[in-house]
This record gives C-alpha cells, sequence and structure tokens, in this order.
C-alpha cells in the first residue's frame, strides 16, 4: 500500500472514476434541500421532558443561596437541580478535554458570565424557561478579572480557587524551540522587527446552536444521548469515565449536524445536566439552547495576545522567527486538543519558510470570561500561528522595502528538502511552495495590480494588496505522541459488502456539513470498484460505527480516509483470493482493472467484484482458509501528520471617507495533496473564506470592565453575509501526501486559516501611505479610521 501512495487508479468514465473527478453531487443533499434533515431538536420522544439552565449574570460572584421553592410549585415544572444537589452525586464538576475541570452546575461562585447555575426540567420549553425566572439566587459579587495582561498581578483575585493550592491566575507554561539558537541569531541579524499582534476572541457560531436529547431506560440500564457533537467515541467514553455508566451500555448518536466549525468538540455542562435530568425524571430530557446561550458560553477561539519577531539579513533572507505569546483560556481551561499539546499545533508558526532558529514562550492564564477552546476551524491554533507568521513577514517587508512576494518566494523551504524538520520539530511531509505562489500571482495578475495600485496612491485612492502563504499540519495524529486524555488519535474502519454488491462502510468520524456521504463512499469506491451511489456511508452513531475520535482539525480525510482506503484494500486482496478460485489461476495471474479482476492477457476471462461478493456470501466451496463473507475492519493509525500549504491574495478597497474596508477579490490556491471530491474542497474553501472575512473585519467577543459579554447576539457579534464577500477565485496545486494511502492531505479549515492574514495585509497595505505597519483585527470602519488618524490601538 505505501509504494501506491500518491497513484490513483484511474477509471474511463466519469461513473467509474470516484476520486478526483469533476463535480460529483453531494449524496447527502437531497435529504438536506428538501428539508428532510434530521438534527437533534428533530429528535421528539414520547413523554420527552424540556431542559432550561439558569447562568449567571456576573462574571465573578460568590453563591450565598439559592430557592428554588417557587420554581418547583410550578404545576409544569418536573425537577429544579442545582449544583448542591449535584454535589450530593459527585457530579458537579466534570472533567475537561485539557486535563482541567469545569462545573457543570456551579456550587462555590460563579466564573463567567452565562455560567451554568441551575436547570429546571418542565413539560415543555416555554414552562422550564418561565420556571427559570422564579429560582432566587442571592450572589455576593466579586471583583472579575477581564484584563487578560492583569490576570497575573499580585493584586488580581483568585479565580480557580477550587484548585488545591491555588493562589494565582496561572494556568500554564510551555515554550517551544531553541532559546539560546534564537538569541544567538537575533543578536547577529541585520535587520530585527518586532511587532504587538492580537487575535481576538472569536465563535464558530454554528447554524445550529449545541443541544442534547438523553433517554435513560433505568429497566436496561442503558443510556442513548442524541446530541451535537463532532466526536460521539471520544465523549462517549468521557460519559462513562464522569457518569459511572458502563461504557457498552452508554449510546451516543450524533445525527445530521448544522455546522460544528469546532463548538461541538467539548463536553458542555448540558449534555450532562440533560443526562442527570433522564435518570432522575425518568423520561426523556432534551436540552437546546437559544443563540445567546450559545454565543456567551460555549467553546470560543483564538484570544491570543502575541509579540513577534523576526530577524533577517538586508538582503531578505529571514533568519530567525520568536514570539511571546499570553494566552486567555476563559475560567476553565477547556481547551481541545492533545495532551502534550497544551498550545495545539502553534509550535508550527515558523510557517514555511527556512530558517536558521525559532524559539516560543507562551503563558497561559485564566480570566472570568467562558471557558477558551480552540474551537472555529483552528486547526489546533495554527490558525493564530499563520496570522502571526504571516504578519511579521510583512512587517519585515515593509522594514525592508521589498515586495511582500518576493520575499516569501526568497525564503520558502525548497521541494528537495522535504521532508523538512522545522526549528521547532514537526516534520513536513510533502510541500513544493513556489509553484503554488506562482500560480495565485498568476490568477491575480500581481505585477499589474501593484501597477493599478501605485496609480491609485497618486490619485490618493486606498487599495491594498495582501498576501497569505500557509503551512497546516493536520491529521492527529500518531498515537505514539498524540492523545486525547489518554484515547489515542486512530481512527477505526468497517466495510461490509453485501451479497448483491452494495456496501456499506462505518467510520469514527463525523459530518458537520463536509459531506463524507460522498467523499467517503468515493474513497472506498475508487479501491474496491462498487460505484459510490451503492456505497453506504454510517457514521455518528457509537453503536453502530467503530471506535475512533471523531472530526476535528481537518483530521477525517488524513486519518479516517485512509482508514477507508485500507479497509477497502483489505477487501479486495480478499476479492482477489475468491476470484483465483472462480477463474481457477493463480492470484499472480490476476489483475485489477476498472473494479475486476482478470486474467492478465486475457481480459475476456474476469470477474467483478459484485460477482465476488455473490460467491464469497454464496454456496459451494471457497478457497482454502478463506471465510465466508465479504468484509474487513481496520483501525488506522497515521505515522505522521498532513502538511497542506496554499497561497492567498486579497485585494481590498478602502473608502478614506468611511474607512469601509471592501474586499474587491481573493484568490486561493490550495494544495492539498491529491483531491477526492473538487466541488466540496471548492466548498469547504470558500465557507473558510467568509470565515476570514467575518474574524478580520467584523467578529470579536469583547467584554466590558464588569466582565459582561458584548457579542451576546447577532446583532452585536457580526458575522459575514454574501453581501460582504467577493466572488472567490479557487485554484490548486497537487502535492500528495508521501506516507496517506491516497496522498491525500486535509482541507477543511485551511480557507480559515489562511485568509485572515491575507485580508489583514492587504488593508495594512493600503494604509501604507499613512506611515501604518500593523492594525488589530477586526478591521472594523472604526478601528481603520483610528488607523488612518494615528490613534492608539484598542487593547
Ligand atoms: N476532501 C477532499 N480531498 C482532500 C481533502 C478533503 O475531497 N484532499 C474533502 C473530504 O473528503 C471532506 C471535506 O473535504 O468531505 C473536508 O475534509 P477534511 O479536510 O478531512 O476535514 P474534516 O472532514 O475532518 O472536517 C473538519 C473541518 C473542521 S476541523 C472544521 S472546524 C470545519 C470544516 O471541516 N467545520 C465545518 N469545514 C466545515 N464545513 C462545514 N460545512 N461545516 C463545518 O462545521
Ligand atoms: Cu478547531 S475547529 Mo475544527 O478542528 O473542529
Amino acid at each position: 500500500t505505501v509504494q501506491d501512495a500518491g497513484k490513483l487508479t484511474t477509471f474511463e468514465d466519469n461513473d467509474q472514476k470516484p476520486v478526483g473527478h469533476g463535480r460529483m453531487l453531494r449524496k447527502e443533499d437531497p435529504r438536506f434541500v428538501r428539508g428532510r434533515g434530521r438534527y437533534t431538536d428533530d429528535v421528539q420522544l414520547p413523554g420527552m421532558l424540556h431542559l432550561a439552565i439558569l447562568r449567571s449574570p456576573f462574571a465573578h460572584a460568590k453563591i450565598v443561596s439559592i430557592d428554588t421553592s417557587a420554581a418547583a410549585a410550578l404545576p409544569k415544572v418536573k425537577a429544579v437541580v442545582t449544583g448542591a444537589d449535584l454535589a450530593a452525586q459527585g457530579l458537579a464538576w466534570m472533567p475537561t478535554l485539557s486535563n482541567d475541570v469545569q462545573a457543570v452546575l456551579a456550587t462555590d461562585k460563579v466564573r463567567f458570565q452565562g455560567q451554568e447555575v441551575a436547570f429546571v426540567v418542565a413539560e415543555d420549553r416555554y414552562a422550564a424557561r418561565d420556571a427559570l425566572e422564579l429560582i432566587d439566587v442571592e450572589y455576593e459579587v466579586l471583583d472579575p478579572v477581564i484584563d487578560v495582561r492583569k490576570a497575573l498581578a499580585p493584586e488580581a483575585p483568585v479565580i480557580r480557587d477550587d484548585l488545591d493550592g491555588k493562589t494565582n491566575n496561572h494556568c500554564f507554561d510551555w515554550e517551544t524551540g531553541d532559546k539560546a539558537a534564537t538569541e544567538a541569531v537575533f543578536a547577529a541579524a541585520d535587520v530585527v522587527v518586532s511587532q504587538d499582534i492580537v487575535y481576538p476572541r472569536v465563535h464558530p457560531a454554528p447554524m445550529e446552536t449545541c443541544g442534547a436529547v438523553a433517554d435513560f431506560d433505568p429497566v436496561e440500564g442503558k443510556l442513548k444521548l442524541w446530541s451535537t457533537t463532532q466526536a460521539p467515541h471520544a465523549h462517549r467514553t468521557l460519559y462513562a469515565i464522569v457518569a459511572g455508566i458502563p461504557e457498552h451500555k452508554i449510546q451516543v448518536i450524533s445525527p445530521d449536524i448544522g455546522g460544528g466549525f469546532g463548538n461541538k468538540v467539548p463536553i458542555y455542562p448540558g449534555y450532562v445536566c440533560a443526562i442527570v435530568a433522564s435518570i432522575v425524571t425518568g423520561k426523556p430530557v432534551k436540552w437546546m439552547e437559544d443563540r445567546s446561550e450559545n454565543l456567551i458560553s460555549t467553546g470560543f477561539a483564538r484570544d491570543y495576545i502575541m509579540r513577534g519577531e523576526i530577524a533577517a539579513t538586508r538582503d531578505g533572507k529571514i533568519l530567525g522567527i520568536r514570539t511571546d505569546v499570553l494566552a486567555d483560556h476563559g475560567a476553565f481551561n477547556g481547551t481541545a486538543a492533545p495532551v502534550k499539546y497544551p498550545a495545539g499545533f502553534f509550535g508550527v508558526f515558523t510557517g514555511s519558510y527556512d530558517i536558521e532558529a525559532a524559539y516560543c514562550s507562551m503563558t497561559a492564564v485564566y480570566t472570568n470570561k467562558a471557558p477558551g477552546g480552540v474551537a472555529y476551524a483552528c486547526s489546533f491554533r495554527i490558525t493564530e500561528a499563520v496570522y502571526l507568521v504571516e504578519r511579521i513577514v510583512d512587517c519585515l517587508a515593509a522594514e525592508l522595502g521589498m515586495d511582500p512576494a518576493e520575499l516569501r518566494l526568497k525564503n520558502f523551504i525548497k521541494p528537495e528538502q522535504f521532508p523538512y524538520t522545522t526549528k521547532t520539530g514537526w516534520v513536513y511531509d510533502s510541500g513544493d511552495y513556489e509553484p503554488t505562489m506562482r500560480l495565485a500571482m498568476d490568477m491575480a495578475g500581481y505585477a499589474d495590480l501593484r501597477k493599478e495600485q501605485a496609480e491609485k496612491r497618486e490619485r490618493g485612492e486606498l487599495m491594498g494588496i495582501g498576501i497569505a502563504f500557509f503551512t497546516e499540519a493536520v491529521g492527529a495524529g500518531p498515537r505514539k505522541d498524540m492523545d486525547i486524555l489518554g484515547l489515542g488519535m486512530a481512527d477505526g474502519c468497517e466495510l461490509r459488502v453485501h451479497p448483491t454488491g452494495k456496501a456499506v462502510v462505518r467510520l469514527s468520524v463525523q459530518s458537520q456539513g463536509q459531506g463524507h456521504e460522498t467523499t467517503f463512499a468515493q474513497i472506498v469506491a475508487e479501491e474496491i470498484g462498487i460505484p459510490p451511489a451503492d456505497i453506504d456511508v454510517v457514521h455518528g452513531d457509537t453503536d453502530n460505527t467503530p471506535f475512533g475520535l471523531g472530526t476535528y482539525g481537518s483530521r477525517s480525510t488524513p486519518v479516517s480516509g485512509a482508514a477507508a482506503a485500507l479497509v477497502a484494500r483489505k477487501v479486495r486482496d480478499k476479492a482477489r483470493l475468491i476470484a483465483s478460485a472462480m477463474l481457477e489461476v493463480s492470484v499472480a495471474d490476476l489483475e485489477w482493472e476498472k473494479g475486476a479482476f482478470q486474467v492478465k492477457g486475457d481480459p475476456g476471462k474476469s470477474v467483478t467484484i459484485q460477482d465476488i461478493a455473490m460467491r464469497a456470501h454464496g454456496a459451494g466451496d471457497l478457497p482454502e482458509g478463506v471465510e465466508g463473507g465479504l468484509e474487513a475492519q481496520i483501525c488506522y493509525n497515521p505515522s505522521n501528520l498532513t502538511y497542506p500549504h496554499g497561497a492567498y491574495i486579497c485585494v481590498v478597497d478602502i473608502d478614506p471617507g468611511t474607512a469601509v474596508v471592501k474586499v474587491r477579490r481573493f484568490i486561493a490556491v490550495d494544495d492539498c495533496g491529491n483531491r477526492i471530491n473538487p466541488m466540496i474542497i471548492e466548498g469547504q474553501v470558500h465557507g473558510g473564506l467568509t470565515d476570514g472575512v467575518g474574524m478580520a473585519l467584523m467578529e470579536m467577543i469583547s467584554f466590558d470592565e464588569d466582565g459582561n459579554c458584548l457579542g451576546a447576539s447577532l446583532m452585536d457579534y457580526l458575522i459575514p453575509t454574501a453581501l460582504e464577500v467577493p466572488d472567490w477565485e479557487t485554484g490548486f496545486t497537487v502535492t500528495p501526501s508521501p506516507h496517506h494511502p491516497i496522498g491525500a492531505k486535509g482541507v477543511g479549515e485551511s480557507a480559515t486559516v489562511g485568509s485572515p492574514p491575507a485580508i489583514v495585509n492587504a488593508v495594512v497595505d493600503a494604509l501604507a501611505p499613512f506611515g501604518i505597519r500593523h492594525a488589530d483585527m477586526p478591521l472594523t470602519p472604526s478601528r481603520v479610521w483610528d488607523a488612518m488618524r494615528g490613534a492608539p490601538q484598542p487593547p
């Protein structure tokens, strides 16, 4: 199989050429476009009750007392539960994905606005919400810690006094790279540029909010949980550990998901409350967040305050990159990342450049804000890393008076250097950067754009051209060094071919809109020659799929996609044995062609995979040692991550009178290795680019000094619409992954990672006549206006 890497067998007509061909439409779409998707909130069970959560109005306050009697007396109310009730069962706290603990319901004090304080279970959603109004909580308000820069001040109130001996708000320290070597490189360099760079707190804001339906059967002792989760198997194991229900008695079903973008990776208190409520009431219980709850209390992203430094020679050879980061993790460290990587994969901040030394130091702190996760198309913090390096490289270009495209081209890792070990220890599997960059520049008409810009500058018009080049590390990951709470990051896959030659493939990953029902059928089709339409993809149900860690970090294709290809090859190997018996020739005399085994040199003698499937299940002898049936199962442990890359060019115009930024053009050239479904990839890229416009220009979760969340609705937390985005211009190059069985790399987060720096670089480039070298996201009209006037940047 390893020798086959990157080679795709080809079929003649499109229907028979499942991988990589034109525009195979998505198998799931007939269901979605007819409104027949089945989401968690569509689950209706007989006798189902509804749960609503009372949330803290304060960012930091002691709970003095809670009186639930009036709420409990409402006619339709079945139960009112507080943290004290949970504590009596040992369920008031739960582990987070980062080995921290988080309150399911607050017992001692509340630590962020929107924190879960109590819940009501009632006959309908409205009665449950009405009852919340009748719960009387007495709080003693404490000073909140909101400004991350003051979190470690000696006088700062201690947020996590629940942790033994905790006397400050320090969460963790982390470093990577070689400090001394980097200092030496910086000391000897001709040019050193430093820049403070903030990646603000943003929210994934999926269309469907988070929710669950828990149904505990006291007779069977079995819990069935429908929930909005990107990782059903990992969640089930954690529920087993937390709730003490045996794992085989828990079934987690993740039905259709209305967008995840990382928001649905963590386990939220609401899921646990729904489970507890079903156990307490003996009835199925539904919990579904509203929009404000989703925005104020669930997995945020970013919130990195970075100081970037870059050292180079006068003629533009980059020598070293150094960064110091202050990371805001909110009140509980809810980050989802492999345990050895508390800062996710931020270590790839050296980007796509061949440099001599790099170093990063990071301090993470607790604040009175919702638990920070790494959620939102982050590739485990690569979003922040790419933003840092691509911004600081532009700062260097400005300092040197060099064209930013030329500076990048001069410093790229060369194709012959792959596999390339970075100065922070990551092994980039493959890459060929210059052609990708050149293609983007050709598509953009780069030289002409610069000419146009020069002419416009003469006339006082503000036009900017921004470039970003990224390398991502996706597909976590090799189990020798990657696990989440002790669970290795491998993925199982099972393939069954039915007697009539139709098949079902069962995955451990779960789609939230990425089209897995289509692309995984394509992968299997490519390997065993059954048309994609004849292959059903089953996912999102722990009782009916093999164990694996789920979908995030664009790992489905790198890990599960590899598993699907290999399980299909395993089935094909068995089919070959059966074919040899059917054709009465030795295995060595068979060749695989278009879904059939044929006798070498005698194409007339052949059996199709469908013939073989029937024989495998039929009467009559099978070859010595071959069992009946045609199915296989594997668990795939990747040997490395995959490293997709891309070149993005953004063109903006800024209205000098209003400071409104208009993204006029955006060129995105992505390289995700071999491409399974170009149409789906294009959709992924379009979505991610739109996310990037949101983050660069509009989105930010901010707080006032009391810790009130100022982005609690979509009126305040702005997300982009079709009006704010241009017609995307996409292109691609193909540099297969050498270790992935079909040479594919992940792509689901590439555009979200790569687009913010391209847009910000373009805006800063447009503002160059004002002597501006940096401005922080989101570049709203007021921020751009202030920047143009030299006003200080907001903190
Ligand atoms: N693909 C392909 N060829 C490749 C690589 C990928 O055809 N060489 C296809 C895949 O088969 C899959 C899709 O592109 O159908 C995305 O694949 P992959 O890069 O493996 O990413 P995942 O499937 O693991 O999706 C996760 C990724 C993440 S982490 C976030 S966040 C995000 C994203 O996907 N959330 C999304 N894209 C999203 N798209 C939608 N519609 N909704 C979300 O919540
Ligand atoms: Cu980090 S957002 Mo995606 O990895 O589910």
